[in-house]
């Protein structure tokens, strides 16, 4: 059965018999790993394999909904590991859960905002795979849940960052000729701001098809760095510079903002709404990565993006490596978004050898395809995932 969005609002509401049929029954979380295509480095980690957390929640009416917790290198990008979230997740998330009606998305958030502090990755992944149960028992998208899609696809860019020139320089041209991406994110901050520049210069020199290109320094440079290689960025026709320093300092983002003759996006700085505000209104950058892992549920994330362009800045979809199923989370997000000027970065599911959907997302014309529902539009191979579980 097809309901409007108006008729869905009504039915959760006042339908006593369906959201008792919506009550949480079971959460379970399962850490998977899938090696990657090559290393991925960044400042301060690098990986070849990635590991996440499948969560799993089944309702009272028997249909299940899954959500992707990422991490990336470890307790490293930030304070969750894959350990952390299957143990937060099954201690005290769960606990907290259990008969929780799906069809009141809000007290589902404030029960995990009361069972524990931030650990936004593990909340992230219950909130996604609670809306796809709760979309799907609707026969409904997670979109049209989060207010109805203004686009059907959203531009995506592809990152480079193994390190090494020539291989980077292969990899772009593929892209290219393959038309899955033209706009590129290069990682920067793991050799000497020197090293980076040479690799920039030679990427620029020998793919000059390239179009928009953002430097992401993740945390690694000082002040007097950006001070230094700033004006050589803008040489090199860099677009968008991501987070150069410590996320803690707001003030030399501030002051480096003030100066650049490019534009600087928030990312490490600011997983809080008090943080985005903060960050936009001291004029910390004037563009911010909306992440899940960030924000901790997908209403948290919608938020955040009125937050962000509230405080002055544009929007940017941002990622952690996500496979298909965090990304599509993500796209339900952003395709409701009346702006996004600065397209999405979810390329994470091409990054891996395999997936464990059957359903992978479509990248084509250089745009990110938003799948279609019900529920997130991504369906668990439960083969796949079999030989993708890490041995307990
Ligand atoms: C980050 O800091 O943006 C997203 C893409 C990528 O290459 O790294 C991540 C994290
Ligand atoms: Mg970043």
């Amino acid at each position: 059965m097809a309901y409007s969005t108006a008729e869905v609002v009504d039915t959760v509401t006042q339908d006593q018999d369906f959201i008792s049929r919506t009550a949480i029954r079971e959460i379970r979380a399962q850490i998977v790993t899938l090696p990657s295509i090559r290393a991925h480095r960044l400042s301060n980690t690098e990986f070849s394999k990635r590991e996440f957390v499948l969560v799993r929640v089944r309702l009272a009416n028997g249909i299940e909904g899954i959500g992707e917790a990422a991490v990336l290198g470890g307790p490293r990008w930030a304070e969750e590991s894959v350990e952390s979230i299957q143990a937060v997740v099954t201690r005290y998330l769960s606990p907290a859960l259990i008969g929780c009606p799906a069809a009141r998305p809000a007290e589902v958030a404030a029960r995990m905002s009361r069972a524990a502090f931030r650990n936004n990755s593990a909340k992230g992944a219950i909130e996604t795979a609670t809306f796809d149960a709760l979309a799907r028992s609707l026969d409904l998208s997670v979109t049209t849940l989060l207010g109805g899609a203004l686009r059907e696809s959203v531009p995506v860019l592809w990152a480079l960052a193994s390190g090494d020139a020539d291989q980077e320089v292969e990899e772009a041209r593929a892209k290219l000729a393959t038309r899955e991406h033209r706009d590129f994110k290069i990682k920067l901050g793991f050799a000497s701001p020197e090293a980076d520049l040479r690799r920039l210069q030679k990427l620029r020199d020998e793919v000059p098809e390239m179009r928009r290109l953002i430097v992401d320094v993740n945390q690694a440079w000082s002040e007097a760095d950006c001070r230094r290689y700033l004006p050589i960025l803008k040489e090199l026709q860099v677009d968008l510079i991501e987070q150069p320093l410590p996320g803690d300092d707001f003030e030399g983002m501030a002051r480096v903002a003030a100066q650049s003759p490019i534009p600087l996006m928030v990312d490490e700085a600011a997983f809080s709404h008090r943080e985005i505000t903060r960050a936009g209104t001291m004029g910390c950058g004037s563009v911010y990565s909306l992440k899940l892992v960030k924000s901790g549920g997908l209403m948290a994330l919608s938020q955040a993006a009125r937050v962000a362009e509230s405080s002055g800045m544009e929007l940017y979809g941002g990622c952690l490596l996500e496979g298909s199923i965090g990304a599509a989370a993500h796209l339900a997000v952003f395709a409701t978004l009346p702006r996004l000027p600065w397209g999405c970065e979810h390329f994470g599911p091409r990054l891996h050898v395999s997936e464990i959907v059957r359903d992978p997302l479509v990248i084509e014309d250089f745009h990110l395809r938003v799948p279609q529902g019900p529920g997130l539009g991504v369906h668990l191979d439960e083969d796949r995932l079999r030989d993708a579980l890490r041995p307990s």
